[in-house]
């Protein structure tokens, strides 16, 4: 092969994920954010039962004790959450909003933690700052006079059960369903499609499982950057022979061999297990062909020789096998070889490891939701596991991975656009609320299009960054704009803080690692891990700020101003959260005793019906689905020279938080200006390793494009293509969405690519 050209911030990376340069980027993190003599002792407390939860990810810990668990980008969270730098009143004196606009996210996060509330100065451009009680009372003014109906209440999955909960209420009793929510992006899917399914929304695993389990179908996520506790795990796995089979568009370095630092041994002699016993490279978009084939192919195996499908727990169980069985067997292998971009015979090696599999469990993340029929996608995994009677038995079942520390709490206790009737009745009955609104609202996206066309005049963040998490800046950006009054909760200062209503509020607030000390003493929060684990966060750093309020605190200040005849006793609920707990038991199944269960070190589990095989569905049945067809675009993608663009997230990186340039595993550094493309669609498309090039959206509507990206040849399945997150968002139109859960199709944007200059 040719040598290819030197681009700057492009080598290769031949180590493995974790190891030494999982330490090496710890150290550099706690360098650039923290004081060193304060980073051990706050990282040492992370996942500890009388510490804090990690706001890095959603996966559970060992009981949530043993020993400390060394987690790169969990200590990066914790890092940039715990740092010395602030972001001063005098900070705002010193730049107007115009001037902080044209920083970039990373440089804007970088500048440190809020410090005091503060609120927009359209004469100078300039955030100034003003008293918690007077900014309460202006938001209560304007929120009277405005209709519900045009109020949008935004949650990031990082806000605790307690800070959730007060917020529905809050909404709920000033008369709003409005909740978009950062998991109408993200796993959408999942809360749409598992109910239909399996009659829950939530994963049917436990850690536990992962010891009894023999094979682990990986799709769809990016576990060493993303869930790198999960790593662990798997290391265990495939170290005592478990299967894991991987299907990705994208090689992903810690999928493929680990080094985990908990390992002295593996460590010291600089060695690595593999984790991925066989890894596809399926197309973007192709799982559900994949999915398919893997099935047809158990189906015939169990006409030709029996014994393959669990024929009991189907009878049993299930509804609706015999036209899911008609819908697969009239898939033609042409036409699934096609959209998978994987073979008969690799289909048939997974199928032969699932038939003789005794515990298999399916992993999946955005990979799987982030897609145009991201519902079906997850419907399909369900139904491969019913085959087999992979639901309530040890070492089996579905683990979707949840992305924000907290995001399976919120929706539990309360935030959603569609609430049910006995929640809105628990609600009414436990505080004497006369009637609650049964109008649903809106989600993230439609949340989004009101703002656009004007029937969404205020919004409150509770976290996050709204306007650059969803897609299509050009849109959102400007909308944000119109709003009456927008407010945001925050620690650290991101872009939708910076593009300004009529009248906009930015107010601090402690973050996970800080001590929250209330009349009643010091205060604890939960949160619900991935696998429905509930259990306690207390943080112990004194606040980067004197005037930092806790969440519940902001919450029930802006409640107490809006709503003067409340029937909720908002100061009481702050002095001790004991009895917002309290309240959450009364009005939310599940949370019996609550108080006393999370006072056990490790909490306690949420209860999940399938795991004892029950499933909460009309019938009381598991359901199977009828997919149709193979592919989600396939009218789409037909046309020539079309790619697939998948946005990605980078080692750096929380979301729309940049922690730094680089993305170590993919061998990019100091940059991110970069496309992920196949060597043979690089050459198809006239193009070399290194090559500037535009990117333009190949959808009917607007012409969205995306400049001056240079395209780098790297291990990606052909047709589909990479960039990163939320640079990217450009390219993605508002309305390119799954139809049934509402959730963007980040990772299915149909994109021609151009060399610059050419025509
Ligand atoms: N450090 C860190 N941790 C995080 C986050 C973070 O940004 N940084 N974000 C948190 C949040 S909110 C979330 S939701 C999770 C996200 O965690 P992940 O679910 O891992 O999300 P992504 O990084 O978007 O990566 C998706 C993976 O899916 C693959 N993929 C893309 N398209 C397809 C496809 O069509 N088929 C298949 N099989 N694979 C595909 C990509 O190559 C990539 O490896 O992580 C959480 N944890
Ligand atoms: N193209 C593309 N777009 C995507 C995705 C993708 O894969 N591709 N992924 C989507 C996904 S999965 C998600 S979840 C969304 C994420 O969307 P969001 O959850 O809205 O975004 P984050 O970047 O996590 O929010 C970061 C901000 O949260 C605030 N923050 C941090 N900690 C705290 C805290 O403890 N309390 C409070 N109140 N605020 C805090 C800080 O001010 C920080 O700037 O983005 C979505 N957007
Ligand atoms: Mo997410």
């Amino acid at each position: 092969m040719a040598k290819r050209r030197e681009v700057p911030g492009i080598r290769e990376y031949d180590a493995p994920g974790g190891g030494w340069g999982a330490l090496r980027a710890t150290a550099q993190a706690v360098h650039d954010q923290m004081d060193a003599v304060k980073a051990p002792i706050t990282l040492l407390r992370t996942n500890q039962p009388t510490g804090f939860d990690c706001p890095g990810c959603a996966w559970p810990d060992k009981e949530h004790r043993s020993t400390f668990q060394f987690c790169e980008n969990g200590a990066k969270a914790v890092t940039w959450e715990a740092t010395n730098k602030r972001v001063t009143p005098d900070f705002f004196q010193q730049h107007t909003v115009t001037q902080l606009l044209m920083k970039s996210d990373y440089e804007l996060e970088d500048n440190g933690r809020l410090t005091h509330p503060m609120v927009y100065d359209a004469a100078s451009d300039k955030y100034v700052p003003v008293g918690w009680e007077q900014a309460f009372a202006r938001i209560g003014e304007i929120l009277r006079a405005l209709p519900p109906e045009q109020v949008d209440f935004y949650t990031s999955g990082r806000a605790s059960n307690e800070a959730a909960y007060l917020f529905q209420l809050f909404a709920r009793e000033y008369g709003s369903n409005n909740f978009p929510d950062c998991s109408n992006m993200c796993h959408e899917a999942t809360s749409v499609g598992l109910p239909q399914s399996i009659g829950i929304g939530k994963g049917t695993v436990t850690l536990d499982d992962f010891e009894h389990c023999d094979l682990i179908i990986a799709i769809g996520h990016n576990p060493g950057t993303n869930h790198p506790r999960m790593m662990g795990t798997l290391h265990e796995a495939a170290r005592r022979g478990v299967q894991i089979i991987v299907f990705n568009p994208l090689r992903e370095r810690a999928l493929e061999r680990f080094a985990d630092p908990q390992n002295w041994l593996e460590m010291a002699t600089y060695g690595s297990t593999k984790i991925a016993s066989t890894y596809f490279m399926v197309d973007g978009g192709g799982d559900a062909a994949a999915l398919l084939g893997i099935i047809k192919i158990l189906l015939d195996m169990e006409e030709r020789q029996g014994n393959v499908l669990d024929q009991d727990f189907i009878k049993n169980y299930t509804e609706g096998f015999d036209a899911f069985c008609a819908g697969v067997k009239a898939t033609a292998w042409d036409d699934i070889e096609k959209a998978s971009g994987l073979t008969q015979a690799d289909l048939q090696e997974v199928a032969t490891a699932y038939a003789q599999s005794k515990a298999t469990i399916v992993t999946y993340g955005m990979g799987v939701t982030q897609h145009s029929r991201g519902t079906a996608n997850v419907r399909l995994i369900a139904d491969l596991l019913m085959l087999r009677g992979n639901y309530g038995k040890p070492g089996a079942g579905i683990c979707p991975l949840r992305g924000h520390s907290n995001v399976q709490g919120n929706r539990t206790v309360g935030i959603t656009e569609k609430p049910s009737e006995a929640f809105l009745q628990a609600m009414e009955k436990a505080f004497g609320f006369t009637h609650l609104s049964r109008h649903h609202g809106r989600d993230a996206v439609r949340t989004m299009q009101a703002m656009v066309n004007g029937a969404c005049k205020a919004l409150l963040c509770l976290g996050g960054n709204f306007a650059v998490a969803l897609p299509d800046p050009e849109q959102s950006f400007s909308a944000m704009g119109k709003l009456d009054l927008s407010v945001h909760i925050g620690t650290k200062l991101n872009r939708s803080h910076l593009l300004v209503g009529k009248e906009s509020y930015l107010f601090p607030c402690l973050g996970r690692t800080e001590l929250d000390l209330q009349a009643g003493g010091p205060q604890s929060v939960t949160v619900e891990d991935s696998m429905s684990m509930v259990h306690a966060s207390a943080g112990k750093l004194p606040p980067a700020s004197e005037q930092l309020r806790s969440e519940p605190a902001i919450i029930a200040g802006m409640a107490r101003a809006t709503l003067p005849k409340s029937k909720v006793p908002w100061p009481e609920l702050i002095e001790d959260y004991d009895r917002i707990r309290h309240l959450i038991e009364l009005t939310v199944p599940g949370f019996e005793n609550f108080n006393a269960r999370i006072r056990v070190p490790g909490g306690f589990q949420l209860s999940v019906p399938p795991m004892q095989r029950h499933f909460a569905t009309p019938t009381g049945k598991a359901v199977f689905s009828v997919y149709g067809g193979v592919k989600e675009d396939a009218d789409v993608l037909g046309g020539e020279n079309i790619l697939r663009l998948i946005t990605l997230r980078s080692h750096d990186q929380y979301n729309t938080t940049i922690y730094a340039m680089d993305d170590r595993y993919r061998g990019v550094f100091g940059r991110r200006d970069i496309l992920f493309m196949n060597e043979e669609d690089l050459a198809a498309n006239g193009l070399e390793h290194g090559d500037l090039v535009d990117i333009e959206t190949a959808l009917p509507g607007r012409a969205l494009r995306l400049e001056n990206i240079t395209a780098i040849a790297y291990k990606i399945a052909r047709g589909s293509v990479g960039a990163y997150y939320p640079e990217a968002n450009v390219l993605i139109p508002l309305d390119y969405i799954d139809k049934e859960s509402g959730t963007p199709s980040y990772k299915s944007v149909p994109v021609r690519v151009m060399r610059r200059g050419a025509a």
